[in-house]
């Protein structure tokens, strides 16, 4: 039945779609037939006619609080109102300095400074040239290799590029940067199929850290960027122990360790920070989406002290690290982000999601007999449901998957190749988890 509220009445649809290129998009099959959105409250999306979508996705890992939450838009409102834009080299706004105190006391204790750009790619770029910067300046200034990791996805810069390992994200772009490497991914389906939260199997992976020392030598090595837990690849979590082994291999070597936690950060796995679940405190962090609910684009990197001190030496006049954002710390996305961990605190939504995990868990997991279901993830309020491919067409069970979940069953999910992803809101009720898995068993069936 169409619900008539003003949220999502008529919007005028343009006939032509063609200038708009749109990022990551098939964009041919998707001016085709459009999947286009008008509105939003809550756990659900609106769409231009009208339908009701429930939210699997969390828009894109960002509305981790729910859509169309007031609090953080009329905090945007009264901000653009009060004071639009500041410039934020040199000058400052008092919203800045409270945000980034807020979000130091969220993450774990030595990591207390804050900063901030307005993406996950930029986040990325930013804490990869931190750490170069850190060794030049601490007189090591032969440690430039980068380290990333085989699936891994750091966005879209040509740092997160360069670390990233996915290679249709890699392939089109030259060279990218140099004297970068990869650790290998930690999924491995024979011994891991099936598992809820951190596999058994995998802490060796970790090992091929020593590898790469003793093949490029530890003089030459800045620092090693991973995500808790890949999300974009299609949800793997750490392996049990991995993170912590990573954290002696790099410490034993002056390695700086950086956790990409623009999706596993504020709340996603049952912790403001996925370091926090895992007990491994990394040298820095790096945020971006669930900072503002999604509201208004805003990241940032949370650094060491130690790192941070070491730049605050010489002369006071001088610029102490060149590198920043005419929009860094914006004061739409501060106001949008202090709002957001005012409700992240008061309705306690990390402690919500650490309590629904199990839950989540076993409703996914009962999916595990659909047809060509080959592996199910699940860590915190995410799950990844790998499909087998089409031989002929890998990839295009997934794609064929998205457009039966948001042309035929009224659902949000997100695709990568062949695997559908479950990232919903934290808000998500124990009955809508239900109803996700259900309308996720009929997606399924329907690309069968
Ligand atoms: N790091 C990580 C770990 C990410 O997941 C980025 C960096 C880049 O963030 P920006 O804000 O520059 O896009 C991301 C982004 C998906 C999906 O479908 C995931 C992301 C982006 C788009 C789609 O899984 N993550």
């Amino acid at each position: 039945m169409l619900d008539k509220s003003p949220r999502h009445a008529a919007v005028t649809v343009p006939n032509d779609l063609a200038a708009h290129w749109m990022p990551f998009t098939a964009n041919r099959a998707f001016k085709k037939a459009p999947r286009l959105l008008a509105g939003a409250k809550d756990m659900h999306y609106f769409t231009v006619d009208g339908r009701k979508i429930i939210d699997a996705a969390s828009g894109m890992w960002c509305t981790n609080a729910g859509h169309g939450r007031t609090q953080i838009s009329a905090a945007i409102a009264k901000q653009a109102e009060t004071l639009d834009y500041a410039p934020p080299f040199q000058f400052g706004i008092p919203q800045a300095f409270e945000l980034a105190s807020r979000i130091a006391d969220l993450a774990p204790a030595g990591l207390d400074h804050v900063f901030f750009c307005n993406s996950g790619s930029e986040a990325a770029d930013t804490a990869l040239k931190i750490a170069l910067a850190y060794h030049q300046i601490q007189g090591q200034g032969t440690r430039t290799r980068l380290i990333g990791r085989e699936r891994g996805y750091h966005g879209v810069g040509f740092g997160g590029t360069s670390v990233g390992g996915i290679v249709g994200n890699r392939k089109m772009f030259g060279t990218l940067l140099a004297g970068v490497d990869h650790l290998p991914h930690t999924y491995d389906r024979e011994k891991q199929a099936f598992t809820k939260g951190e596999p058994e199997y995998g802490v060796h992976f970790a090992d091929e850290l020593e590898r790469l020392v003793n093949l490029h030598g530890a003089s030459t090595m800045a620092a090693v960027i991973v995500e808790p837990m890949a999300g974009s690849t299609g949800v793997l979590p750490a392996p049990k122990g991995y993170l912590k082994r990573l954290r002696e291999i790099t410490q034993k070597h002056g390695i700086l360790l950086i956790f990409d936690e623009v999706i596993t950060g504020y709340g996603r796995l049952g912790y403001a920070f996925a370091a926090e679940r895992y007990g491994v405190v990394p040298d820095m962090i790096t945020f971006a989406k669930g900072i503002t609910n999604g509201a208004a684009p805003m990241g940032g990197v949370i650094v060491r002290d130690t790192i941070h001190d070491a730049f605050m030496s010489g002369p006071e006049h001088v610029v102490e690290l060149t590198h920043g954002y005419t929009y860094s710390a914006h004061p739409l996305a501060c106001a949008a982000g202090l709002a957001t961990l005012d409700i992240y605190r008061d309705e306690k939504l990390f402690e919500r999601a650490n309590k629904l995990e199990p839950k989540f868990a076993d409703a996914v997991m009962s999916l595990k007999n659909e047809p060509n279901v080959v592996d199910i993830r699940t860590v915190g309020l995410t799950a990844g449901i790998d499909l087998a491919p089409r031989p002929d067409l890998p990839g295009k069970r997934g794609f064929d998957g998205l457009n039966s979940s948001f042309h035929d069953n009224d659902l949000m999910l997100r695709v990568a190749g062949d695997t559908l992803a479950l990232t919903p809101p934290l808000i998500v009720s124990e009955d809508q988890i239900g109803e996700i898995v259900e309308k996720v068993a009929k997606v399924i069936r329907a690309v069968a």
